[in-house]
């Protein structure tokens, strides 16, 4: 028997569905003269985002025994994040200043939603209450089904050119209510009743919002809009023709008419129930 080298890096952090291709080697030796039986196997699995791998080896002889089995998984956190650009100069509000979104994405991260919104211009928070404080609602289709939950804020403020996806809304992030809780956005469901708060930064040109998925009862996996302007008016919506994705895509949906608001929505903060 020769030696037996392995080296195991073990990373395991398995919470996502991949689609994973099998390779498995099976190999069994009873004829070795030295040896009454041995028997050695491994199994390889890819994926796109993951690996997985197990090797088990065992021998007996008349006066020895031996096994081993290893297994090694690893996951690449790298996972792509769906940008959505938004064009420079779309805006469609009339005061100054104009606030206009160069790009907006979402990603799962350590079991928390980060939503990121760039902007051509700078912006504030609202919480400053400068002119360019940026206000409005980011909308989340959490099951991504158009046809449950509410109207998006997007289809009901933006024009016909920016009416996004087709939204059934299940979460609305108010970013307006930033302003009398400074680094907190407030969550609300489709009754407008508060379920929470979520932080918010602000960079020059930036906001992020960080929302664990257990306040969500989410999976990760959602499509959303959204509709940001100044405290006098909106300004600009992205994506502008399509909804953005976290996760799964079920980009079907995209052609399938999306629920249309039968209220009056007003620019501003949504009042609790
Ligand atoms: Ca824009
Ligand atoms: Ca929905
Ligand atoms: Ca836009």
């Amino acid at each position: 028997m020769g030696d037996i080298n392995f080296t195991i890096a073990k990373d395991v952090n398995l919470n996502k569905v991949v689609n994973l291709d099998i390779d498995k080697d099976v190999d069994v030796n009873v004829d070795n003269p030295d040896q009454l039986a041995t028997a050695e196997a491994d199994a390889e699995a890819f994926g796109e985002q993951a690996l997985a791998e197990t090797d088990a080896y065992t021998y007996v002889t008349d006066s020895e025994a031996f096994s081993y089995a290893e297994s090694t998984a690893a996951l690449d956190l790298e996972i792509e994040e769906p940008i959505f650009d938004d064009p420079l100069g779309d805006t469609f509000g009339f005061g100054s200043p104009q606030i206009d979104i160069e790009n907006v994405s979402g990603v799962v991260s350590g079991e928390e939603l980060k939503l990121t919104m760039n902007f051509f211009t700078p912006i504030s928070a609202p919480s400053t209450g400068l002119s360019d404080s940026v206000v409005g609602f980011w909308d989340l289709d959490l099951d991504q089904d158009p046809l449950t939950g509410i109207a998006s804020n997007q289809s009901f403020f933006a024009p016909p050119d920016q009416q996004g996806g087709p939204l059934g809304v299940e979460v609305v992030i108010d970013l307006f209510s930033e302003e009398f809780n400074p680094g907190f956005v407030d969550l609300f469901d489709t009754n407008g009743f508060f379920i929470g708060t979520a932080p918010i930064t602000y960079g020059t040109n930036s906001l992020e919002i960080s929302i664990p998925l257990s306040e969500l009862g989410d999976d990760g996996n959602l499509n959303y809009g959204t509709v940001i302007g100044t405290f006098n008016e909106p300004t600009d919506a992205a994506p502008n023709g399509v909804f953005g994705t976290v996760g799964e895509s079920l980009s079907s949906l995209q052609n399938i008419d999306a629920p249309i608001s039968d209220g009056a929505l007003v620019w501003a903060s949504i009042p609790a129930e």
